[in-house]
């Protein structure tokens, strides 16, 4: 790593640190929730047990590794975790009042939280928009659903999970064709028609299938993504402290996803806030993708807090940039004019390690108004604090720990030099280093030689081979490399032989003196 980067050094030394990549085995088997993960760039690295492997991968491979006890670094996968805050403003059209919750039709009524939601959920919902009750705990919320839909803007996209349209009608206003999946004819009907009120009914083509199915036998023309916004299990997975893939209720999540995988490269998956993201790791890694984002999605009323995570599987991400700062985005037809937005305060990292966490997590993770209030008093409070505490000390404290950052950088020091891709790679290969435990810098440049000839995708597939074969990580990583690499191997060669001459060359001119 350069002199020349001193942002990059920082970031990586900092994420590095706060993941503690040399945690205990049982760290790394713990869930990995977003709320811990800062925006940035971040390596899982997940330990699983054996039964969950065999579950997450196919049988062959869960044995094989299980055999090799390489365990730790099945799933390593590259996160990039970026942060969009969004408002949905929806003037309510003059003249209308507020409808009434309509009488329950069946058993069970429409839970008032939701109709209270219901412009949140439908910007035209008293044009007759139509619903059922489960589409009121699961459809995407129209901000997001525009959000995504504005991210994925294709040719040809699929919503293998269409439900009564929230998602496939925002699909159909950015790209040209949309297809929309369901395995239930009456929800497919409500999307068909939901969507004649959006006026992009023509632009959908509605298929009654069970996705994976569809996918097996899919023939028409190339799919740009699949997105799938799978059943959590209703209002009821927020009562556990973290979410499984395997909650998912359908028969197999991880055949439904092989489906999209297949069917398209790039592929979206639409999940609760508090999902282990160390199985979605394992995931992308058994599908080949070495790197993914995962976008916090946070919702700003009544208080700032994150909402749902939606997970962006694609080549692509290795060319992005590392996140740096929350995208606030506005989503409705009028932007409200005088209304301040609350300041987002980011995740509670203080308050995930203090005595109280698991009670303060279980009220924000429960449905609970309540816990927001009490997380954003906490979260104020302590912003006091520093503030007060800040002023009280003097100006001469201060200069004597220095200029802050920025100040110190000259013009044009700290900013992006190179491009996105270098970047991960170069943070991944230092972060690879730290996991090996190798300090000699030979390592970080075999590991960065490495990423900057061959696909990161390969050259992780390589040092996971190293990790199983329980050596010494930069030699297993060079033979690797060299088997795999003829071109890598020589051109790590030829660095090693410079510098062998020039040191050679230095110490006969010491002798000669
Ligand atoms: P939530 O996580 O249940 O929180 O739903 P909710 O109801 O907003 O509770 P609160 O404590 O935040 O007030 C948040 C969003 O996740 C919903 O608007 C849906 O878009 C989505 N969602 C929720 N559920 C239960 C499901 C589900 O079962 N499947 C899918 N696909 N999406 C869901």
């Amino acid at each position: 790593m350069g002199k020349g980067d001193p942002e990059l050094q920082a970031l990586v030394t900092d994420f590095v640190a706060k993941l503690c990549l040399k945690a205990s085995s049982a760290a790394l088997q713990a869930p990995l929730l977003a709320e811990q993960l800062p925006l940035g760039l971040a390596l899982a690295q997940p330990k699983r047990t054996a039964e969950a492997l065999r579950w997450l991968l196919d049988g062959d491979r869960a044995e094989k590794l299980l055999e090799a006890r390489a365990l730790d670094l099945v799933g390593l996968c590259t996160l990039l975790v970026s942060e969009t805050a969004l408002v949905h403003y929806t003037p309510r059209p003059k003249g209308m009042a507020a409808s009434p919750i309509p009488e329950p039709t069946g058993k069970e009524a429409i839970d008032e939280k939701y109709w209270k939601r219901r412009y949140n959920y439908f910007a035209r919902f008293d044009e007759g928009v139509r619903m059922d009750l489960g589409a009121w705990f699961e459809v995407t919320p129209e901000s997001v659903a525009r959000h995504i839909a504005d991210r994925l803007q294709y040719e040809r996209v699929v919503d293998g999970t269409c439900g009564v349209g929230g998602n496939a009608i925002q699909f159909a206003m950015t790209s040209r064709a949309v297809v929309a999946v369901d395995t239930d004819a009456q929800r497919l009907a409500d999307a068909r028609h939901n969507a004649g009120i959006y006026g992009v009914a023509e632009r959908i083509s509605f298929v009654h299938d069970d996705f994976a199915h569809f996918a097996e036998h899919y023939t028409g023309p190339k799919i740009d993504a699949v997105f799938l916004s799978p059943p959590w299990g209703g209002p009821g997975h927020l009562d556990c402290p973290h979410f499984s893939l395997r909650d998912v209720e359908v028969p197999d999540i991880v055949r439904l996803f092989a489906a999209a995988a297949k069917l398209s490269k790039r592929v979206v998956l639409y999940l609760p806030r508090h999902t282990d993201l160390h199985e979605v790791a394992i995931l992308a890694s058994r599908f080949g993708f070495p790197a993914v984002e995962v976008e916090k999605v946070f919702f700003q009323h009544p208080t700032p807090h994150l909402k749902l995570v939606v997970v962006y599987f694609s080549m692509e991400v290795l060319d992005q940039g590392i996140p740096k700062s929350i995208t606030q985005k506005t989503v409705g037809s009028k932007v409200r004019p005088k209304q301040s937005q609350p300041q987002l305060l980011g995740p509670l990292p203080d308050l995930l390690s203090s005595n109280i966490s698991g009670v303060l997590l279980r009220a924000v993770y429960c449905r609970s108004y309540l816990g927001r209030f009490v997380v954003s008093l906490a979260m104020r409070m302590e912003e006091l604090e520093k503030s007060q505490g800040q002023s009280s000390k003097s100006r001469g404290r201060a200069a004597q720990r220095g200029q802050p950052r920025q100040a110190r950088l000259k013009p044009g020091e700290g900013q992006k030099t190179s491009s996105g891709r270098v970047e991960v790679q170069k943070a991944t290969a230092r972060t690879l280093r730290q996991a090996f435990g190798g300090a000699a810098s030979s390592e970080l440049d075999c590991a960065q030689q490495l990423l900057s000839k061959v696909p990161l995708m390969d050259a992780l597939k390589m040092a996971k081979d190293a990790q199983a074969l329980g050596e010494d990580f930069g030699t297993s990583v060079l033979r690797l490399g060299r088997e795999n690499h003829a071109e890598v191997y020589q051109s790590v060669l030829q660095k090693r032989k410079a510098e062998l001459m020039a040191s050679t060359v230095t110490t006969d001119r010491k002798s000669v003196v």
